[in-house]
């Protein structure tokens, strides 16, 4: 009686609330049924969490969202909230019902339950992302029956570059479970850290996970000399994967071979190729990261770790890598050179074959199915149940389906996450720029894709590769969550809706509904930039994703925040940027194009030291992207000079040495000056990480000049950009 009292004013003030509706229309990824019904079940403090007792985690799982108490089905029908599994529906499979009476979902199996679960967590209001669901709650009645397109939903997570702990990991995985992203490839060893606690070998982690400082792994990546790293024990990793699979999530792991193996090759030199590499451009680093081929110790090494590995991961797949090998270690190796003659092999990608072969055999020997990057099957000689990660680009991921290896699809311009998301933000460029929208508006057919080919697609992958992730640790939003979301939702549509899609309803779902749940979750999104328009004296910005909009504006100090209420009038629009917030989410600036021009006065650069032959630095005064490489190490007195042809006039100038996928080879210590004439100099600042800048130069810069302090910062060369010179708005 009381039950159904509650209802009735919950029903009431539902109405006076506005729709339940509209809530449930935004779920993401889009059902594939979702039908409206008339009433609201109200969850109510006393409401149980019921479940079959194959889905005890899962009723857990949805304990920890709604404060709720949890038992065993006990054959009664009916019930509040009835987890159960029907073995009529695939796997992955669900049906949700919310009815006056109460909730029903029913997966096919664990995967299909969960899912029913996530759905049902988007028809209740944001907050229930934020913990401590305030009850009672209500939720709008409706049917949704529902099922993936795809059985394989990945992210690609690089925690080799940039070192993540666990928490972090299960946090990160957190967000992609409501994303109902299935799949988590662990990238967890690269040339940069080995991440994995290995017991047969434990030098491998112990010292091949630090890097810098006293370790025979150089350092890279943003923490220059310090000692940096650190890796997970086997029982942390079991812990990632059980906590992983209350969520539907399996843990892939990779073991990248037999190239970028530098780490392993710091830690065990003798897994490397019988030749004394010339060390010149390395500062007597051995940098040499592709395991020999032809000695069989490391067959026998690789038999350990994979057998350790495939003990620690449950998964049936296990990723061995096979990308970017350099086989002119090959080449140089007598070993390598006698068996490819042996073996009658042509080349590199025959010797790469017959590796990668040998060590698929042992993954299979393990019961497991092994997972390869695109390139390692260009020499053929793998068994067709090899899963082909295609990456390089949307032929090489169709290559990889027409030749019949299941695939899955992962193409870098709609599905690496460490793109940059537009020109003025950062990230690599080396597949695309792009935004969240491009990566929804990848499509198979668009692709060419045929029908034989889909039959072996078995689904998508996004990634994100963490080697700028580390000079971007500091930042706020975190720059992981910022790289990845809403990209990830767009992903999370590609694999799971099977109909057509449309950016605007999916936009309108993100923005009416979406955004608030991450922004419940905590994670601090990448907003879309506003749009600034400027007309007859007056600027305007605009969002249309419910966002607050600020500006900035040059001159004042920096870093005050406006927030912006209505037209400006102005006769210069060029001194202001807007950026719009959302929660802990934000977006790039925008402005009027004056606002972000920059000048390319014509310079000519000299230095103390040599140029390099390939990158001279006649390209550090080119202004067309292109950088500059010093011959050698820096030495402290070393300096690089900057000469404009004519005086430039401007309201900053930066020196960069170093860049973003290189932040390493800089100008360690040193100052910046600048001159009027060319010829007597002013001390103007430090250098910091590599950059230094002046703002508002009372006088126009004939010349600027970098001085290293310090004798090498163990980098083999610096690197240029070309100035960066601001113009006086
Ligand atoms: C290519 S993806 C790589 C990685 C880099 C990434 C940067 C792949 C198999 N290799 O080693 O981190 O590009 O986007």
């Amino acid at each position: 009686m009381i039950r159904r009292l509650l209802s009735v004013v919950a029903a009431l003030l539902a109405v006076l609330c506005g729709p339940v509706a509209a809530v449930a229309e935004n779920i993401v990824p889009a059902p594939r049924d979702y039908e409206k019904r008339n009433g609201v079940f109200t969850i109510l403090t006393t409401t149980k969490i019921t479940h079959y007792p194959e889905l005890r985690s899962l009723a857990k799982y949805l304990a920890e969202y709604l404060p709720l108490s949890v038992r065993e089905y006990n054959g009664e029908a009916g019930g509040d909230i009835v987890l159960r599994l029907n073995k009529n529906l695939a796997d992955e499979e669900y049906r949700l019902t919310v009815a006056p009476e109460g909730i029903v979902v029913e997966g096919g199996a664990y995967g299909g339950a969960f899912n029913g679960v996530e759905t049902l967590l988007q028809l209740l209001p944001a907050k229930v992302y934020s913990g401590g669901m305030p009850l009672p709650a209500m939720v709008g009645c409706c049917e949704v029956a529902d099922a993936p397109r795809f059985a394989y939903r990945g992210f690609m997570l690089d925690v080799s570059r940039t070192w993540m702990t666990a928490g972090e990991v299960k946090r990160f995985i957190s967000v992609l479970a409501h994303h109902k992203i299935n799949k988590l490839h662990l990238h967890l060893t690269d040339d940069e850290g080995w991440r994995v606690e290995i017991l047969s070998h434990p030098e491998l982690a112990e010292v091949g996970g630090f890097r810098g400082g006293d370790s025979p792994v150089a350092a890279i990546y943003g923490k220059w000399g310090e000692r940096y790293g650190g890796y997970y024990t086997q029982q942390e990793l079991r812990d990632i994967v059980g906590y992983a699979a209350q969520r539907n999530i399996e843990i892939i792991p990779e073991i990248d071979l037999p190239g970028h193996s530098r780490d392993m090759a710091r830690v065990m030199p003798e897994v490397l190729c019988d030749y004394a590499p010339s060390l010149s451009l390395s500062d007597g680093y051995d940098t040499r990261n592709v395991l020999c081929a032809a000695k069989e110790p490391n067959y026998a090494l690789l038999k350990d770790i994979l057998g350790e590995i495939a003990s620690i991961f449950p998964s049936p797949y296990l990723h061995i890598g096979g990308d970017e090998v350099d086989f002119s270690q090959w080449m140089s190796c007598p070993d390598c050179k006698a068996l490819m003659q042996a073996e009658g092999m042509a080349g590199g990608e025959e010797l790469q074959a017959y590796f990668m072969g040998r060590v698929a055999s042992m993954v299979e020997e393990l019961g497991k199915v092994p997972c390869v990057w695109n390139e390692a099957v260009a020499g053929g000689r793998f068994t067709r149940t090899s899963q082909v990660y295609g990456w390089e680009s949307i032929a090489a991921a169709r290559t990889a389906a027409a030749d019949g290896y299941p695939t899955v699809v992962m193409p870098g311009q709609s599905f690496y996450f460490d793109m940059r998301q537009s020109r003025r933000e950062d990230g690599h460029i080396w597949a695309a720029i792009f935004d969240a929208r491009q990566c929804y508006s990848f499509d198979f057919e668009e692709q060419g894709f045929t029908a034989d080919e889909m039959r072996n697609v078995r689904g998508v992958e996004a990634s994100f590769f963490s080697e700028l992730y580390l000079s971007h640790r500091d930042m706020e939003p975190n720059y992981l969550y910022y790289m990845t979301y809403p990209r990830i939702c767009s992903l999370s549509e590609v694999g799971w809706c099977g109909g057509s899609r449309s950016w605007g309803d999916f936009y309108g779902r993100l923005t009416a509904g979406h955004y608030s749940r991450l922004a419940a979750m905590g994670v601090g999104f990448r907003l879309f930039p506003p749009k600034v328009a400027y007309a007859d004296g007056v600027l305007t910005a605009s969002t249309d994703d419910r966002s607050r909009l600020y500006y900035t504006v040059v001159g004042e100090d920096e870093g005050t925040e406006h927030e912006y209420t209505g037209p400006i009038a102005t006769d210069k629009p060029q001194l202001y940027a807007f950026r719009s917030r959302f929660g802990g989410a934000v977006s790039p600036e925008a402005g009027v194009d004056a606002r972000f021009r920059m000048l390319q006065p014509k310079v000519t650069v000299t230095s103390s030291i040599p140029p390099s032959t390939k990158y001279p630095y006649t390209n550090a005064a080119a202004y067309d992207g292109r950088i500059a490489y010093s011959g050698r190490t820096c030495m402290n007195g070393d300096w690089i000079l900057f000469t404009f042809e004519e005086p430039v006039r401007c309201r900053r100038m930066e020196i960069r040495t170093g860049y973003v996928q290189l932040p390493r080879n800089i100008f360690e210590q040193g100052y910046m000056e600048v001159s009027e004439d060319g010829e007597t100099f002013r001390r103007v600042c430090d250098l910091e990480n590599g950059i230094g800048a002046v703002d508002n130069p009372r006088h126009a810069i004939k010349a600027v000049r970098v001085v290293s302090t310090k004798d090498g910062n163990g980098a083999a060369f610096v690197t240029l950009q070309s100035p960066w010179v601001y113009p006086v708005l």
